[in-house]
């Protein structure tokens, strides 16, 4: 009998500490939850813009392979802050097959190491003001070098990159751990490029993959990212000036602002 009260006791002294522990974090947390510019790219049609597509294919299919480039404006306020969670994710509508992203497929998301414009492309209506395949920017409509990607398929490094492993069955978010990804932009260790999530390896035999929610969908949830956060002394987590919502319609971003505990 005393060999049990004491576990309980112990079970109500971890509680209180669990429960005093929480009241004392200090902090803030935000959502961007729509993403600033995003865009699929593929190795089909190398030199098509499709920045104003509704879905974000990212997959593989015979050879063929579709990556999504996607990039949020962080508010001034997590300049120099400390990041204590990051968390990007997609929202996956659309199975290209019944397989889905069947058990043991792994889709990354990499930060991307150059900058690019999302552009105004969609299937069918091809234009000249965007990320491609081979390209950060091709607006020249000329297959010489300027505004190639160093590499073909987008520029980006594997260093903090992040997983998640199938089965995934649409509709579901799928959600990245990208906290150091976001450490590293707010405290200016490098510059925000946003993420490309691919599929790794990109066998695609048979198809693996399928179509995410862009910010121009208005069907599927745009991209998502939520950050918490605390803020370097003396500056407020919750800055007044940074709008706490605004219309989705009109807004490059939405913010959803939440204060933790003071
Ligand atoms: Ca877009």
């Amino acid at each position: 009998m005393r060999m049990l009260e004491n576990v309980v006791l112990g079970l109500l002294c971890t509680s209180i500490l669990t429960l005093l522990f929480a009241a004392n974090v200090q902090g803030a947390s935000l959502t961007l939850s729509m993403s600033s510019q995003d865009a699929p790219i593929n190795s089909t049609f190398p030199d098509w813009n499709y920045g104003a597509n509704t879905y974000l294919d990212i997959g593989a299919t015979f050879g063929i392979f579709h990556r999504a480039l996607v990039q949020f404006n962080l508010p001034p306020e997590l300049s120099g802050a400390t990041i204590t969670s990051a968390t990007l994710s997609l929202y996956y509508g659309s199975p290209w097959t019944a397989g889905g992203f069947p058990a043991g497929t792994i889709i990354r998301a990499c930060r991307v190491t150059h900058d690019w414009t999302e552009g105004t492309g969609k299937t069918g209506a091809h234009t000249l003001d965007g990320v491609t395949w081979n390209e950060y920017n091709y607006f020249d409509g000329l297959t010489t070098a300027t505004n190639d990607w160093s590499t073909t398929g987008g520029d980006y490094t594997l260093t903090d990159s992040s997983t998640v492993t199938g089965p995934f069955t649409a509709p579901v978010w799928m959600s990245w751990t990208v906290t150091n990804i976001v450490q590293g932009w707010a405290s200016g260790a490098y510059p925000n490029h946003g993420f490309l999530i691919k599929l790794d390896p990109e066998a695609g035999s048979p198809p693996i993959g399928g179509g995410f929610g862009s910010k121009e969908s208005t069907i599927f949830l745009p991209p998502k990212l939520e950050i918490t956060y605390i803020a370097p002394t003396g500056v407020p987590e919750l800055a007044v000036t940074v709008p706490v919502v605004a219309s989705i319609a009109t807004a490059a971003y939405l913010i959803i602002k939440k204060r933790i505990s003071r």
